[in-house]
């Protein structure tokens, strides 16, 4: 008689995890201008604090009443910088006007990104040989040198070069005057599977957290502590910038191991796939939830997390970013969103950390475009776009 009525409540329990899961992810999106938001979520930017320039009492009083007009509740906030999601009721237009309105504040809707379906790689089933590294499916990556075997249609020679480029450099390290840095890069994504086999040796392991110094995360290390003081406690392979901890991978994780794996599979190990670098440090700025979806405070937290790495002396060469967005150049919402992008980007300009950018499949000049693509248009010195092309040179 007493295990009956714990089913029934097990069961009701159940039900209800089910229907709490599901109206909360119904809830959370909405439309605002064509464009896929957080519902009745803001990003307020306070340009002074973000500039690091004094801010204005009179400034903060005006905030704080259009937050109170608003019922605004701060969701998040970017420590140092200004920037925070709002939680509002009321008309979304209108919020968004009377803070515009306020001399120094930028609001925007939180913007929601979605990821890409990658095409998913034939099934390799057979070694390959190849005169230039040991790895095993060297043959089948065309993308490095096309010698026209791939399949009938392929093109000797559409390919990027790499193992002329090998003659030259494999990657590991670089010297600048008297200091020799690792050649480390930033990968925002879903995430990287940091045990793979034919990764884990080119997986960045941040030197402020590594107690000891051996590029290992011992048990000792994982202390709770942030040790390197850069706001982030043990970070050690980067930053999970969508629920902010230091996991490195989530449920819905498959693109980000798989970008590491051609920029970095460690080459000439007798195992899988060479990386266009065989020897790098790759370290992850985690922006996809579980279902493939980000938003602009996300982004912008990952950006400030690069920041507070590039700050504290860690050299990243290149941030890698596989994702876009856009909208028409007279969207106002959305300039506002890649004002904030581009002080990020110069700001890591300043660093000589590159922002390596999707360039998109439109097959045309992307500066003729009537609307504009971020971030990849993002006006700043150190954007370098990346577009692709088939095995058998066509262009996407
Ligand atoms: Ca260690
Ligand atoms: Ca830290
Ligand atoms: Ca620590
Ligand atoms: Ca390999």
């Amino acid at each position: 008689m007493r295990t009956k009525p714990r089913k029934v409540s097990l069961l009701i329990l159940i039900v209800f995890l089910l229907a709490t899961v599901s109206l909360s992810a119904a809830a959370k999106n909405a439309i605002y201008k064509d464009k896929d938001i957080r519902a009745n979520r803001i990003v307020v930017v306070n340009n002074s604090v973000l500039k690091q320039l004094p801010v204005k009492g009179s400034l903060t009083t005006k905030l704080e009443s259009a937050r109170t007009t608003y019922q605004g509740t701060v969701i998040k906030n970017i420590p140092d910088q200004g920037i925070a999601e709002w939680e509002i009721t009321g008309d979304m237009e209108k919020a968004l006007n009377t803070l515009n309105a306020i001399d120094g504040i930028t609001a925007f809707p939180n913007f929601v990104f979605y990821r890409e379906e990658t095409r998913r790689g034939k099934t390799l089933e057979t070694s390959g040989t190849s005169t230039a590294t040991d790895d095993p499916y060297l043959s089948y990556q065309w993308a490095l040198n096309n010698d026209g075997s791939f399949d009938a249609a392929a093109v000797v020679g559409a390919d990027i070069s790499a193992f002329d480029a090998w003659g030259v450099t494999t990657g590991g390290t670089y010297t600048i005057g008297e200091v020799t840095s690792d050649i480390i890069v930033a990968l925002f994504d879903d995430g990287i599977d940091i045990n793979h086999e034919d990764l884990a040796n080119n997986i960045w392991v941040n030197p402020g957290e590594d107690l000891n110094g051996d590029g290992v995360v011992g048990e000792l290390e994982q202390n709770g502590i942030d040790d390197d003081g850069n706001g982030f406690i043990d970070d050690f392979w980067g930053w999970d910038v969508v629920y902010d901890d230091n996991a490195y991978l989530n449920s819905g994780s498959f693109h980000g191991t798989h970008v590491a794996g051609i920029i970095g599979a460690v080459g000439n190990n007798t195992l899988g796939i060479a990386g266009v670098n065989h020897s790098i440090k790759m370290l992850s700025v985690m922006i996809w939830d579980e279902w493939g979806e980000t938003d602009a405070i996300t982004l912008m937290y990952g950006y400030y997390y690069l920041s507070t790495l590039l700050k504290s002396g860690v050299k990243i060469v290149a941030v890698n970013q596989s994702w876009g967005g856009g909208n028409y150049l007279d969207d106002r919402d959305d300039q506002r969103f890649v004002d904030v992008m581009t002080n990020y980007a110069r700001e890591h300009d300043e660093y000589g950390m590159v922002w390596v950018c999707s360039a998109g499949n439109d097959n045309m000049d992307t500066d003729k475009l009537v609307y504009y693509a971020y971030p990849r248009l993002i006006q700043s010195p150190n954007i370098i776009d990346v577009g692709f092309y088939y095995h058998q040179y066509w262009r996407s």
